[in-house]
């Protein structure tokens, strides 16, 4: 199946002119390095009130927040797995990532949605299993919801990532 919905780039998430981002953030959703630190950044010290007042958010789960200073008018922000061998739920947590930022992107009527690789920095998830997580559980959440999404971007901080999530999307068109 090859979804024309799907393409991977290499950027700085933070510069995205989307609906809304993904954040790889950890459970306190209070900020930190990576992906988040620069989000939050990016975003502006809004960011944190906003956040402080969610409550934080379990590994798998996903809350919204207002983009402040983004280009994105939303930011998802989702805690993946941290990788711990792969015997301890890691794919089925990181596919909960996906599948939950997917959701509250539908339900706030989002069309554009760029995602970093979640789990895949610090938290030390195998980028290959990782990219292929992330790429067949975002094409089957557009095929199988009424989906309000009509582009995913697969955002990569660096070369060989994006190498690895093109693969995957051949992969899945082939
Ligand atoms: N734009 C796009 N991708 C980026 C950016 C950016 N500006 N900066 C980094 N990446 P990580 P995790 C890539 O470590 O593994 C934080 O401290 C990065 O190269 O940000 O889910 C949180 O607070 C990698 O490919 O997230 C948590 O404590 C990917 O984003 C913890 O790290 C994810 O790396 C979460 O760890």
């Amino acid at each position: 199946m090859n979804d024309k919905r799907l393409r991977a780039i290499r950027a700085d998430i933070t510069t995205l002119d989307v609906d809304a981002i993904v954040n790889a953030a950890n459970s306190s959703l209070l900020g930190g390095g990576g992906v988040d630190g620069a989000i939050h950044r990016a975003a502006g010290p809004e960011l944190v009130h906003e956040c402080r007042l969610l409550g934080g958010c379990k590994t798998g789960q996903a809350k919204l927040t207002a983009g402040y200073n983004l280009p994105a008018r939303h930011i998802i922000h989702t805690v993946g797995p941290v990788w711990r061998g792969g015997d301890n739920g890691e794919p089925d947590l990181l596919r909960a990532c996906y599948r939950a930022s997917l959701q509250l992107a539908v339900d706030h009527e989002v069309s554009t949605i760029a995602f970093p690789s979640i789990s895949t920095g610090v938290y030390g998830y195998p980028i290959e299993q990782a990219a292929g997580i992330a790429v067949r559980t975002t094409s089957q959440c557009l095929e199988s919801t009424e989906s309000t999404v009509t582009e995913v971007v697969f955002c990569c901080f660096s070369e060989s990532d994006l190498g690895v999530y093109e693969q995957c999307l051949r992969e899945m068109a082939e």
